[in-house]
């Protein structure tokens, strides 16, 4: 957990911690915020009274300063196994220009073909490292494995030096901001494809024997497996109670429908997310774009699968 200090009176010092609330600098203009004006043709709070964070909902320069107090340090974990190696040039080169600018970000790489990975210019204070982890003739258990590679890391080398994580598909990449409005405890990221869709339509995991079971009539929203993150702590918990379920099930043979993104949103149903991101954080290039959508920010590329899976 991260402290600092706030000048409360010109002789004293109060230690604040920053989870309670956030401390913004003193004298820092910005536009008058408004309860009375603002978007109206998005939801932007959830049921339980979370953000959901759209394009003219937040004051992104407001925000990077009060965070810029706390010098955060971002990671954001990103799996390329097989021919998914291909992605990762424009994945990172996209993340320089888009992901945190400004901001201490380590980016780690998952990767059986270490030998394949791009070489792409850092900005100060930022990194990638890459940890190798075994190929796998099933796409299906490349994606679920990696809440387990996610888990180990975070106990390896994150724990005590990390505040914040986002967990990202590697075939997709940036084209727009996206910064420290995402921050929160447990993020949660809408998927693209059912977002206005009714709950009956969404792909939860409706077979009761799997630990991922989503009834019929339960659950808020499709989230998506492709991005998610929050506090270090909390992606910790996320991460290890899907990697527990999974395997569960597994022991059980069963394979939960859409692997760890159906335990993804199984957690989300019972653990509420603290925020949730809009669509713009994960579009689809395939996607036609709607009205609601003023700016993409992170997308999937178009992808031929039979060309770049192990299996089909
Ligand atoms: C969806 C989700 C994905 C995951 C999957 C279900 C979105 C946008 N995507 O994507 O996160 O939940 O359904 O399992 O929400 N990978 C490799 N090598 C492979 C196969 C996969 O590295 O051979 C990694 C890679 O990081 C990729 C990710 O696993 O981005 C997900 O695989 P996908 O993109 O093929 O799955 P997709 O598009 O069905």
């Amino acid at each position: 957990m991260l402290y600092f200090y706030s000048s409360y009176r010109s002789t004293e010092s109060v230690r604040i911690n920053h989870a309670l609330h956030l401390v913004a600098p003193d004298h820092l203009l910005y536009q008058q915020p408004s309860i009375v004006k603002g978007r109206t043709d998005v939801v932007t709070v959830t049921p339980w009274l979370a953000p959901i964070v759209w394009e003219k909902t937040f004051n992104p320069e407001l925000l990077d300063s009060i965070y810029r107090q706390q010098n955060i340090s971002v990671v954001a974990t990103v799996f390329a196994v097989g021919k998914y190696v291909m992605f990762l040039k424009d994945f990172l080169e996209t993340a320089e220009q888009h992901f945190f600018v400004g901001f201490r970000v380590h980016i780690y790489v998952f990767t059986d073909r270490p030998d394949e990975m791009p070489q792409v210019e850092m900005a100060t204070n930022r990194a990638v490292t890459v940890r190798t982890v075994p190929s796998s003739n099933r796409w299906q258990t490349i994606s679920a494995r990696r809440m387990e590679f996610i888990q180990t890391l975070i106990e390896e080398k994150l724990q005590g030096s990390t505040d914040y994580i986002f967990c990202l598909d590697v075939d997709s990449k940036f084209h727009g901001h996206w910064g420290t409005e995402s921050l929160s405890g447990l993020v949660a990221v809408i998927h693209p494809g059912y977002y206005r869709d009714p709950r009956s339509k969404f792909p939860y995991e409706r077979r009761a024997q799997s630990s991922a079971y989503i009834a019929v009539g339960e659950g808020d929203f499709y989230y998506c497996g492709g991005a998610f993150g929050g506090s270090l702590d909390e992606v910790y918990l996320l991460v290890k109670t899907c990697r527990l379920n999974f395997e569960a099930d597994a022991a059980e043979g069963i394979e939960a429908t859409w692997q760890e993104e159906s335990h993804l949103n199984r957690y989300m149903w019972i653990n509420k997310p603290s925020k949730v991101l809009s669509p713009e954080y994960l579009w689809q290039d395939f996607n036609p774009r709607r009205q609601e959508i003023r700016i993409i920010r992170f997308s999937g590329v178009d992808k031929n699968y039979a060309d770049i899976r192990p299996n089909n």
